[in-house]
């Protein structure tokens, strides 16, 4: 077993998919080891993507992450973060994989519908911006 951070993005709780996606989650075998509902503030967003303070898009990023509620959670299974990143499919929706939930959901490079952790490293770091160790159910 291992853990896996995600964000249900705003476009996705817009639209009212939030439970569809959840849904996918549980039956590709992930359990919710921790979730929440919350809005990021301009702060809380900077942290989470200081990766890509630099690249072109960043801004466009930041405003769309904090336009609207989303839901973060901690996700177990076993080979979590690739298994998530495979049903999360590509950062373009067009691009991703049909049965993914980007193909299903998203709309485009920013609005797509999720955020999937991409190695163990940085599921941890990212899991911590929004939860303690002792918010995890064992
Ligand atoms: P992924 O979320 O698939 O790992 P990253 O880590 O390359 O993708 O990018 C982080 C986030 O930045 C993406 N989820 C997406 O919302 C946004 N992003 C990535 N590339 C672009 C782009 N070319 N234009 C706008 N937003 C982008």
């Amino acid at each position: 077993m291992n853990r896996t951070f995600t964000i249900i993005k705003p476009d996705s709780m817009r639209a009212g998919v939030e439970g569809k996606i959840i849904d996918i989650l549980l039956s590709r075998g992930f359990r919710i080891a921790a979730m929440r509902a919350t809005r990021l503030s301009e702060q809380k967003a900077g942290e989470f993507y200081a990766i890509h303070k630099e690249k072109p898009f960043f801004g466009e990023l930041m405003e769309y992450m904090t336009s609207g509620q989303v839901i973060v959670a901690v996700l177990e299974r076993d080979d979590a973060v690739a298994e998530l990143r495979r049903t999360v499919g590509a950062t373009n929706p067009q691009k991703a994989e049909p049965g993914t939930i980007r193909a299903m959901f998203g709309t485009d490079v920013t609005m797509n519908a999720i955020h999937a952790s991409d190695s163990d490293e940085n599921a941890k770091i990212e899991a911590a911006h929004f939860f303690s160790e002792e918010d995890y159910c064992l």
